[in-house]
């Protein structure tokens, strides 16, 4: 039985990657998926006609999250979207997915790009769920995808992980601000993925990456938007302010 029928959701930079899988995943229990995408209008529009093709409901919503008119571009097409759909504005779901990753030892980091980093990866979800929550219901889902860098030092990611870091407190802080319209907010921390990029190709590169799961091997985005799925159901309804290890024991020890 699918378990998110009637429900709408948000997800952020699912034009690819991990992204893509939530919103295939989540459409595939029922969900109506707004498929948010900055740059990659195309491959959005993709994710949207393969849904629709297995039977599901989505429509691409496109905005570049970091400048703070972004939020605004987001929420008016997102709105729109969704009335001309459902009839109103509501949004049950809400996956913070978008991201920038790279990295830089200690002594390289620049000013510019420390900047970039944290406006992408924590200061637009926090003003995006900020936006969000005047359309968000009782028993709403607040998804947040950070990292397990955030649990395993790796030099080279310490922006990165500072980012995700701050993401994580969006979760701790909103979950006791939310708790009593019994909304859930919770981080969803992955280890490597295979996203698609070509890197995930070259067997070299592959192999290192798997070395760190437990299991050998790099995720598959869907093992990930599993996960997720069932976060944003109603049999996760008592989980909230949970840091969710999809590492695959990477952070084992
Ligand atoms: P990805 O393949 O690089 O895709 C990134 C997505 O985010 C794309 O849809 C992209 O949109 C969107 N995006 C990027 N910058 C944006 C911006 N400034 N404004 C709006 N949208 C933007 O990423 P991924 O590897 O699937 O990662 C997804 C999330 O999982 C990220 O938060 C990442 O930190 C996290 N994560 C990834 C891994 C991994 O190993 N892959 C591991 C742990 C956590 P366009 O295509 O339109 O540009
Ligand atoms: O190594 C990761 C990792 C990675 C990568 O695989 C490279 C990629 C896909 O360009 C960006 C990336 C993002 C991540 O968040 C992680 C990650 O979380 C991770 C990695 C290796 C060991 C533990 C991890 O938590």
């Amino acid at each position: 039985m699918p378990k998110l029928t009637d429900r709408t959701a948000l997800v952020t930079g699912a034009s690819r990657g991990i992204g893509r899988a939530i919103a295939e995943r989540l459409a595939r229990e029922g969900a109506l998926v707004a498929v948010h995408y900055a740059t990659s209008a195309e491959a959005a529009e993709q994710v949207v006609a393969g849904i629709r093709a297995e039977g599901g409901r989505a429509f691409a919503v496109q905005a570049e999250l970091g400048p703070a008119e972004g939020v605004d571009t987001l929420f008016a097409s997102l709105e729109a979207q969704l009335k001309e759909h459902t009839g109103d504005t509501r949004l049950d779901i809400l996956v913070n997915n978008a991201g920038i990753m790279g990295t830089a030892l200690p002594g390289e980091i620049t000013d510019e790009w420390f900047d970039r980093m944290m406006t992408v990866n924590a200061k637009a979800p926090l003003f995006v769920t900020q936006r969000a929550l005047g359309l968000i219901p009782d028993h709403g889902r607040i998804i947040n995808i950070s990292s397990g860098l955030t649990r395993f030092a790796a030099p080279e990611q310490v922006t990165y992980a500072m980012t995700k870091g701050a993401l994580e407190q969006v979760t701790l802080h909103l979950a006791r601000h939310l708790g009593q319209r019994r909304i859930t907010v919770n981080t969803v921390a992955p280890g490597s993925t295979d996203n698609g990029s070509e890197v995930f190709q070259n067997p070299e590169i592959r192999a290192v990456m798997s070395q760190f799961s437990t299991f050998g091997d790099v995720a598959e985005p869907a093992a990930i938007a599993d996960v997720v799925a069932f976060l944003a159901s109603e049999d996760a309804r008592w989980i909230t302010g949970a840091f969710v290890d999809t590492s695959g024991g990477t952070l084992l020890g």
